[in-house]
Formats: structure tokens, sequence, C-alpha cells
């Protein structure tokens, strides 16, 4: 299908493409067994410039957009939903930062973290506050020229390996969301902790770790924005890193359906490969139909973005939403058609299946999508 990628997307796209087939796939099941961190991965994603997509040109980007990003996030799923978050989950963690940090703040940070010398988080949820983000309760309270940071943050995409996390807390109480503000905070401020590290269904090649501060001493010249702005900022945040989170969902469907449609073609049974049986065929049918369609809006979502469309936080919950549940759908069929053995870890189906699962609960869930679609609905 034509989706009208530009000569440089295409360029792009053949890259990551060859170093997701020539460097990802080799270690996509080792990573995924261990639970391990793909740090030589990492050198390979940061020489390459892929940490650099969204960041603006005077920063040391390559002043591209949420189209590259969802590019680059979709080839790298194809081989490991795991591995491929280290570059969304890094560019989530810069989002903030690009929405509400000052001049000085951008140039003192973004270089680093594009170049991929150092990695990102964002931190937001809270073990009381996941769907409620709202409801959030670390507090950060200003003391003379710093802000003193208390509370904890939980499920930290890459949590134990970031240097640099962008984090939302309560500045003000009695104001709800209006009285929050969002921080840069580094690890090697005084009273910065990294907790438990979690171990996880799927994604395994990624780190997921709580993230708790204790007195935490953070710069107030570190503020992004200005206080009452920090649900704002994540909320902007959001609506600019749900695509990520479809493009990662889309290549895992992607990766999953080539595996299925190669299996049927060369599994023989009842004397014949099973792709010639019409149950088989009109499986991979709706899967190609599915994950066509789920590209389809995902591509238009991110462009919406990048175009600088008002509104973009509907197309980007309903991407989201689609691909999400496309990957879900998609990932479960392509066990089936293996059938027995795709049920087995030595088989590399049922990682697929096992790595679809978080798109559709995290960075919102989808019932919290479908939320955001409904209120945007009424609104408009
Ligand atoms: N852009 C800018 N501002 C936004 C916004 C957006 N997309 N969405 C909400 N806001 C603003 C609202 O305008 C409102 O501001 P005012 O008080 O000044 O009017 C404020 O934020 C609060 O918004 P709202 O009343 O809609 O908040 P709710 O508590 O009802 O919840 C949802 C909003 C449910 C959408 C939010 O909590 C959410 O997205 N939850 C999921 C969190 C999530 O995705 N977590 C994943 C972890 S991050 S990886």
């Amino acid at each position: 299908m034509d989706y009208f990628l530009t000569e440089d997307q295409m360029a792009l796209r053949d890259l990551v493409r060859q170093i997701a087939v020539e460097k990802v796939k080799p270690v996509a099941a080792q990573h995924d067994r261990d639970g391990t961190f793909p740090w030589d991965l990492v050198k390979i994603f940061a020489e390459a410039g892929l940490f650099s997509a969204c960041v603006p040109e005077n920063y040391g980007g390559m002043g591209l957009g949420i189209m590259e990003l969802t590019i680059i996030t979709e080839e790298l799923s194809k081989a490991c939903g795991g591995i491929a978050l280290s570059v969304a989950a890094s560019s989530l963690g810069m989002f903030p930062m690009l929405i509400g940090g000052t001049e000085e703040l951008k140039q003192h940070y973004l270089p680093t973290l594009a170049a991929g010398k150092k990695l990102a988080a964002f931190c937001l949820t809270e073990p009381g506050a996941g769907s409620d983000a709202g409801a959030m309760k670390t507090r950060a309270e200003k003391k003379g020229d710093e802000y003193i940071l208390n509370g904890t943050k939980v499920f930290i995409t890459n949590g134990s390996v970031a240097d640099v996390f962008t984090v939302i807390a309560v500045t003000d109480p009695s104001r709800g969301a209006r009285g929050t503000a969002a921080f840069v905070v580094e690890k090697s401020f005084p009273g910065f902790k990294v907790g438990k590290e979690e171990d996880k269904m799927g994604i395994r090649a990624s780190s997921t770790a709580e993230i708790i501060f204790e007195d935490c001493r953070v710069p107030a010249k570190n503020l992004l924005g200005r206080e009452g702005e920090g649900f704002m900022i994540a909320m902007k945040t959001l609506d600019k890193s749900r695509p990520g989170v479809a493009a990662q969902a889309l290549g895992i469907a992607q990766g999953a359906f080539d595996l299925a449609l190669d299996y049927a073609k060369t599994r023989v049974q009842f004397g014949h490969p099973i792709i010639s049986l019409q149950a088989v065929q009109f499986m991979l049918a709706d899967m190609a139909t599915a994950i066509e369609s789920a590209r389809a809006l995902l591509y238009l979502a991110a462009r919406n973005v990048d175009a600088g469309e008002k509104n973009i936080g509907k197309v980007s919950a309903m991407c989201k939403l689609l691909a999400s549940d496309v990957a879900m759908k998609v990932t479960t069929d392509a066990v089936q058609i293996f059938g027995g053995y795709g049920y087995m870890r030595d088989y590399p189906i049922e990682k697929y299946m096992r790595d679809a699962k978080i798109t559709q609960i995290y960075e919102g869930t989808n019932q919290i999508q479908r939320m955001v679609i409904a209120r945007s609905l009424t609104r408009d």
C-alpha cells in the first residue's frame, strides 16, 4: 500500500528495517528470556540517530516529527516490541521538555538525550493514580531556589536505565489538576532512588521500575512551564506520544502476521500447506485488513500531530485504541495459526502475543482512550 512517504521517510524506514532484521531480531528472544536491557543495541540506535528524530536541529536533533518516530517504532517493534521501547520511551521523556522547557533547559538536556548518550523517562503514574492521573500525591514544595519532591512513581518505562526524568508532582493540593507542576529530575539529584524493577509478562527487554523521591532536591530552574501547568503538560505529552504506542502495536501485529503467513505456507496438514485451507485464508485476510486499517489511521494521526492540528487528542487516542486492539487480535490469531507450536516458547510467536497486551494498557488504558474520544465528541 502506498502511504505517500517522502524519499527521506522511505530511506529512514529502510535503514531501521535493516537494523531491526540484522541486529534486533537475532537477540530478541534472549533479552525476552533474561529480561535484560539491550545496551548494545541502544548504542547502535544512537549511532543511527534514532533518539534524535523528534528533537529540533538547534538542540542536536534531526528536527523530524512524530511520523518519523512512528516509522522507527513500527520497524523496530516488528522485531521486538520491548527493545523498540528504549527509543520510544526516551522520546516520551523528552516531550514535556519540548512542550514546557526554557531555552536554557532545552540547551542543557536535549543534545545529550538526542545523541542517545543518556536516556529519558516520563513519571506520571503512581500506586493510587493510574487511569485517574489527576489523583497523584507526589509533592513538590518550593524552598528557596529549589523544589523538594516526596512521593513514589510506578511502572516507569526506562525507569532503571534513564538518567533524566520528567516528573509531574503536586505543588498545591487544594487545586487538583491545576495544582500540579512538571519538573526535570536527574538520577544524580540527592533524594532520588530507583525502587523495585518489575518482572513483566511481555516487553521484557524494557525496564519498568518504581521511582522514589525522598526529600529529592530539584533546582527551581528545572520547572517546566509554570506551577499549575503540570497536568496540562502531561496531557499534551500523551497526545503526542500515543501514536508511538500505536506504532509499537502495529509493528508487533505486522511482525506476528509475517511469521504466521510464512508458517501457513510451509506447515503441511491434510496433505497440503495449511494456507490452502479457506479457514486459514480468511483469518489471514482479516488480519491483513485490520493491520492496514490501523496503519492508515496511525499515519493520519502522526501527520495531524506534525501539522500542528488542534485537538490532536482525539485522533491520537483513536489510533492507539485501534492499533492496540488490532495487535491483540492479530497476535492471538497468529498463535492460533501456529497451533500447538504457537503456544511453545521454542517458537517466536507467543512473545508477540505477550508483548501486544501492554499496548492496550499503558499511556492510558483503551477504556481511557474511549473516554478521551467521547469527551472530544461531546465537546465538539
Ligand atoms: N491537553 C491540554 N489540557 C488538557 C488535556 C489535553 N489533552 N486534557 C485535559 N486537559 C486539562 C483540562 O482542560 C483541565 O484543565 P482546566 O482545569 O484548566 O479546565 C485539566 O487538564 C483536567 O482535565 P480533566 O478534567 O479532563 O481531567 P480528568 O481528571 O477528568 O481526567 C483523563 C482526564 C482521564 C483523560 C486523564 O486523567 C488521563 O489521560 N488518564 C490516563 C493517564 C494515562 O494515560 N496514564 C498513563 C501513564 S503515562 S505513560
